[in-house]
């Protein structure tokens, strides 16, 4: 069995709730264990939302939140039916999601492989974090002993300095993807925005689906872009090839002040995708997965 920790920004786009619905199908049929989800932005209703839609799935998985990130007011959408469901919870009530991670991590008797779907700010502080009353050791040392792999979708990877949002959202984003890539010890693999963008999933669901509700919401009834869930998708099957896509390997490196990604080909700890199969290929295979 393979564990997996997520760390989401469930909140202004949709593609990551079809990215935590594939994980609660896979993690439900004992495929794959779920081990916890991180939020990497804070909206007033991020963790009732994701509480709501996990236990419409029929999964518990043990949620974190970013405690240091703003209280953000972007444009939300999809929480609010979502978090109606749950009035019982609120932010406060998930702990803190740098401590999940260094939890998880020192609990772990198993290798755990992260996936990242959002920004990189609370991946980045859990690696570079000290030790405490969890575990005297450092995230340094707990990454090295207990993270497999991280898969990461952010980046763009088809042309020279790339930027996209995940990397260079804010000089936050930027920092910690900088830091991340640069220090991780475990190797990674990233799907980039070209990757995901002409990809279309979630438009094949029931009218009374919560998560076609989501995408309704959100204004994706006819589907939603699918950055998210390809990554997630490709971290399950957990081998690019199998997954439809080869894979360069290389060193990437991201700017610490603007988000720019760059990557040098050749013997190195990190690995972009580029897919193999047409468009139709990896949305046929995910919208069977969340119908
Ligand atoms: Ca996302």
């Amino acid at each position: 069995m393979r564990h997996f920790l997520l760390g989401t920004d469930w909140g202004e786009d949709c593609d990551d709730a079809v990215a935590v619905r594939i994980l609660a199908r896979k993690h439900k049929a004992g495929e794959i264990d779920l081990c916890g989800i991180g939020l990497n932005t804070r909206f007033d209703q991020s963790v009732p939302s994701l509480a709501a839609f996990l236990e419409g799935e029929g999964v518990c998985v043990p949620i974190g939140i970013d405690r240091n990130c703003p209280e953000l007011h972007g444009r939300i959408t999809y929480q609010k039916r979502l978090a109606a469901r749950r009035p019982d919870v609120t932010n406060a009530d998930a702990e803190d999601a740098v401590r999940l991670y260094r939890r998880i991590l020192a609990e772990a008797r198993e290798p755990v492989e992260i996936m990242e779907i959002g920004f990189l700010q609370v991946i980045a502080a859990a690696l570079l974090s000290g030790g405490d009353d969890i575990s005297p050791g450092t995230g340094m040392e707990l990454f090295r002993e207990k993270v497999a792999r991280v898969w990461i979708m952010g980046g763009r990877w088809d042309v020279d300095g790339g930027k996209e949002y995940n990397f260079s959202r804010d000089a936050t984003a930027c920092r910690a993807a900088a830091e991340l890539v640069a220090n991780c010890p475990a190797p990674i693999t990233f799907l980039g925005w070209e990757v995901g963008a002409t990809v279309i999933t979630g438009s094949k669901l029931g009218e009374d689906d919560m998560l076609h509700l989501v995408l309704a919401d959100h204004g994706s009834a006819k589907g939603r872009m699918s950055w998210d869930p390809m990554l997630v998708h490709l971290a399950v099957i957990g081998d690019e090839a199998g997954a439809g896509y080869t894979a360069v390997s290389g060193t990437a490196a991201v700017d610490p002040a603007t988000g720019v990604n760059r990557f040098t080909a050749g013997d190195g700890p990190h690995r972009y995708v580029v897919k193999a199969r047409e468009d139709s290929h990896y949305a046929a295979a995910i919208d069977e997965i969340i119908q």
